[in-house]
């Protein structure tokens, strides 16, 4: 049956990882895949999950189904941290708000939703963006086009190029935004840019889907999810934002996130969720009880929540000073054209090197890079900045 079956590509970022692990050298560091990893090169298992972990064993409940649209605890907190704690949105019964198997889920059954609703889909995506994000998009049946976003020689956001990509768009257009944190770039916008994109989606009618996968991970839980709100406010009466947990409370495979339709009044919203369930039933049929558990637990906890909010925090903040180091010793090499690095925000970095200049660093430094230059910065610790500026340094100059 399957002779005709041809090997097709694996994805870039992740097997990077199975080269990582295949290398044999001591000082490799992968700098590839979006994780956070603590000071010791570990993936940390945060205090907060690890004490409602506890208490979920020693309560040693069955374990049923969940409904298809998730544990009520999960959604209802997602949606208070997602949308705020006064939104008019959440108030008027606007907002669905459904459990999925991380944000990749929620991607994919969001553009499963759309692509049953409106007519030839079409979703914009920025250029550069996750890769699996056109991926998602394309499988789902959309045609993916592109929109200004990145200017490499300043290396920053290319507002203006922006907007005038987005006022090209055709109504009815989807508009993939990350929220915070832009994956690969680091480059993000300002409130006020926000505010400018929202009055240009509302005046344009295009159909913002907001991709928020670091909440939390730049400057607060609150301020990363500023542009949720701006396009709340701008008045737009449908909108879709995906979430995702993985980074924000380091459960990766735990595969929790979750999917907010926002529809324009809540007569609309229950129809909107009765077809995500019904786009649910035909995939997975319910998502698991454990990580939306530990989750719920947490945000529905004030003593844990608090341990959770003070934890991220620190993760935030040793990124932070982990790309103020990184920036103060590539200066110190005599690498001062990397400040950049310091402006961007979250996880990752496009350092502007070369996909040469990354080979170079993977074949001979052992350290490993996204071909398209893309860093991520919460893998540098203490033990293997010192090495890995070095390298950049030298490479750089190659
Ligand atoms: N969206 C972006 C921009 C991401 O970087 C990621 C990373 O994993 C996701 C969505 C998916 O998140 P999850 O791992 O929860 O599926
Ligand atoms: O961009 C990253 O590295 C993370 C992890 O198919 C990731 O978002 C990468 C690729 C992928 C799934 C997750």
């Amino acid at each position: 049956f399957f002779a005709t079956v041809e090997q097709v590509p694996g994805d870039p970022i992740l097997g990077l990882t199975d080269a990582y692990n295949a290398d044999t050298r001591p000082t490799k560091v992968n700098l590839g895949v979006g994780i956070y990893y603590d000071e010791s090169g570990r993936i940390p298992l945060l205090r907060a999950v690890k004490q409602i972990e506890q208490q979920l064993a020693a309560e040693a409940k069955p374990r049923g189904y969940l409904p298809i649209d998730g544990l009520a605890a999960y959604t209802s907190a997602t949606r208070e941290l997602v949308f705020g704690k006064d939104s008019e949105l959440v108030a008027a019964g606007r907002v669905a708000t459904t459990q999925t198997v991380g944000g990749s889920g929620a991607l994919r059954v969001g553009a499963e939703l759309l692509a049953h609703t409106l007519p030839h889909a079409t979703v914009a995506i920025s250029n550069p963006s996750w890769e699996n994000h056109r991926a998602v998009f394309t499988a789902a049946g959309f045609k993916v086009v592109d929109y200004t976003y990145f200017d490499a020689a300043r290396h920053g956001l290319d507002f203006d190029g922006m907007l005038a990509d987005l006022a090209k768009l055709a109504p009815g257009t989807t508009v993939l935004l990350h929220a915070c944190c832009h994956n690969p770039t680091g480059a993000d916008l300002t409130e006020a840019q926000w505010k400018q994109v929202a009055a240009l989606l509302k005046e344009h009618q295009l159909f913002p889907f907001i991709d928020m996968a670091y909440q939390g991970f730049d400057k607060g839980i609150a301020e990363d999810g500023v542009a949720v709100r701006i396009v709340a406010e701008a008045g737009i009466d449908s909108f879709i934002v995906a979430n995702s947990y993985s980074k924000s409370f380091s459960l990766y495979g735990e595969r929790v996130g979750a999917l907010s339709v926002v529809a324009a009044d809540a007569a609309q919203s229950r129809a909107v969720q009765s077809h995500i369930k019904r786009i649910i039933r035909t995939i997975y049929s319910s998502p698991s009880t454990h990580g939306a558990a530990l989750v719920a637990g947490v945000l529905g906890s004030t003593e844990l929540r608090a341990m959770w909010e003070e934890e991220l925090g620190q993760m935030r903040t040793r990124i932070h000073a982990l790309r103020a180091g990184l920036v103060a010793k590539l200066a110190e090499l005599g690498a001062p054209e990397f400040a950049f690095i310091q402006q961007q925000a979250g996880m990752f970095s496009y350092s502007g090197l070369s996909r040469a200049q990354v080979d170079t660093l993977r074949d001979e430094y052992g350290i490993y890079a996204v071909g398209t230059g893309r860093i991520c910065v919460a893998a540098l610790n203490q033990g293997n900045l010192d090495y890995v500026a070095k390298a950049v340094c030298a490479v750089s100059r190659s």
